[in-house]
């Protein structure tokens, strides 16, 4: 038990102010501020239909639940929003230009908040299982920026979600790097190695109030396997076993990063399947279902995160049987996991997924068109230029075949060239090592474009006539121009631009 003042998240939501900037806890919906977010939500409604002005600047560790973007973007109280996010509201109005959304590498996220770049935290919303007067808080499901929330913002409100067990303490390992001029080198040499705190330690006299609460995270569910998601995956784990009988990757394998959604959901899967590839430790961001598969499965020995981001029935299941996870999950910060310095140390094979990908390796992972965002670089950058490997995979086509996501040059880029080594579709596998862009064009189109784009790739790189990189500027956006114009790339006419 505690001695902090027990308020309603109503009661909190009346002491925070227009304008002022609220860091809350959670990376994706685990451990994600959920009650007072929904109340400072109401207030911003009861308040604008005084008409009077009420906006938020809002930060988290990465995306959150639909109770803290969700509730606020219906509500129009976000004034800024970083660094990442994936709600369909809060999107919507990203893209509508009424929020303001800055998307930037989660690993830079809390440092970027310690150095002041971000202006002032006026306050921290953090969700924990446990806190003592002594200001010792357990985080839960993530951990995220939280602890630099913490030390930066001027209060602190504590959302004690009952759902999430105290039993959680030592599932974390805090630890923040020390600002230049004066950081220290992070002592982590393998992905279970613990250099910090099980709990976030704070002066008392910050803790605001402590709002009681029971729910649990607002995880999305993940969609069945497709045959191509199962042959992304399957692509992913034979070109890696390949690589392992090459002696290219070491015998012990190395651990493994791999992003969010189904696709990564599908190349975990196949992996955890693969006869060839032995038991491995992740050194990743976000811990989804396919994850704690491959810890039950024993083909995943540790796994290091910033986020136990599983559906629902799942983290019932760990909860339950908490103590055979102990020695085999660990949250850390996301400054701690995405660490370029600790990625290219512990020689990390990241896989992550591509919205497109160009005919010179370049990778789109945000913007659809150009234009409208989709969720965010979130901590893909932070792996793949570091990484020892570092994969990007997506399916060859979108929305039904009328959208290529092989291109001659990316409309918004996010990755360069040079921070990728393979790329992966449901086609097959384009290995750029070693190649110059003439024959990184040849290998991506003839290895990953669906068979309706390829000659239609190989026709735009003719119409440079033969150059070091073949690209032709006034044709380099057509088959994006085409959708515009005609709902189908494949409309492309590349006379057009003769
Ligand atoms: O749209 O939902 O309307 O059907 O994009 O695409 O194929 O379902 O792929 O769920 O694996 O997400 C890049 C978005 C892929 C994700 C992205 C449309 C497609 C669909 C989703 P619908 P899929 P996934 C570390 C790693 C950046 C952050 C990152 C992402 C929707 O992986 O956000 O890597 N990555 N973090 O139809 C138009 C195209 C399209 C397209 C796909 N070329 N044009 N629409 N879509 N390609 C973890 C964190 O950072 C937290």
């Amino acid at each position: 038990m505690n001695s902090f003042p027990k308020l309603s998240a109503a009661e909190v939501a009346k002491n925070i102010k227009n304008g002022q900037t609220v860091a809350f806890s959670g990376f994706t919906p685990a451990g994600a501020a959920k009650v007072v977010p929904k109340a400072i939500a109401e207030r911003a409604k009861e308040l604008h239909a005084k008409g009077e002005e009420f906006r938020i600047g809002v930060m988290s560790g990465a995306s959150t639940g639909r109770s803290l973007d969700g509730a606020l973007a219906q509500a129009e109280a976000v004034l800024f929003r970083t660094p990442y996010q994936s709600d369909p509201d809060l999107r919507k109005s990203i893209n509508e230009g009424k929020t303001a959304f800055f998307d930037m590498h989660l690993s830079m996220m809390p440092q970027a908040v310690r150095y002041g770049f971000l202006g002032p935290v006026h306050w921290a919303v953090i969700e924990a299982c446990d806190v003592t007067d002594a200001g010792e808080i357990t985080l839960t499901s993530s951990v995220g920026a939280s602890p630099t929330f913490c030390h930066k913002a001027d209060k602190i409100v504590i959302e004690l979600n009952r759902f999430h067990p105290e039993s959680l303490r030592g599932f974390h390992d805090n630890y923040e790097p020390e600002d230049p001029p004066f950081r220290n080198p992070i002592p982590i040499f393998r992905p279970s190695d613990r250099i910090g705190t099980p709990t976030v330690h704070v002066d008392p006299k910050k803790i605001f109030a402590m709002v009681e609460s029971n729910g649990p995270d607002e995880a999305g569910t993940f969609g069945e396997l497709t045959p191509t998601t199962r042959k992304i995956g399957e692509n992913v784990a034979n070109f890696l076993s390949g690589e392992l009988k090459r002696g290219l990757i070491p015998k012990g394998f190395l651990p493994i990063q791999s992003g969010v959604g189904d696709t990564a959901n599908g190349v975990l899967n196949a992996m955890g399947q693969h006869p060839d590839i032995p038991c491995f430790d992740m050194y990743t961001e976000v811990i989804q279902d396919a994850v704690i598969n491959l810890i039950k499965q024993r083909k995943c020995r540790f796994a290091s995160g910033c986020s136990l981001s599983v559906t629902a029935p799942l983290l019932r299941e760990i909860y339950a049987d908490l103590e055979s996870f102990r020695s085999k999950l660990l949250l850390r910060p996301q400054e701690i996991t995405n660490s370029p310095e600790l990625v290219r140390r512990l020689g990390i094979i990241s896989i992550n997924t591509a919205i497109e990908v160009d005919i010179a390796g370049n990778v789109n992972s945000t913007h659809v068109l150009g234009r409208r965002i989709m969720n965010g670089i979130g901590g893909s950058a932070d792996f793949a230029r570091n990484a020892f490997m570092s994969i990007f995979t997506c399916p060859s086509t979108a929305k039904d075949g009328k959208i290529s996501t092989i291109v001659p040059l990316v409309c918004h880029l996010d990755q360069s060239e040079h921070s990728v080594i393979a790329v992966i579709t449901e086609q097959g596998v384009a290995d750029l090592r070693g190649k110059s862009p003439v024959a990184r064009a040849k290998t991506i189109i003839e290895n990953c474009a669906h068979p309706d784009y390829r000659q239609i790739l190989h026709d735009y790189v003719a119409l440079s006539g033969g150059t070091h990189s073949p690209q032709t500027l006034r044709a380099a956006f057509g088959m994006h121009l085409a959708f515009e114009k005609h709902a189908d790339m494949r409309h492309v006419n590349w006379g057009e631009f003769n």
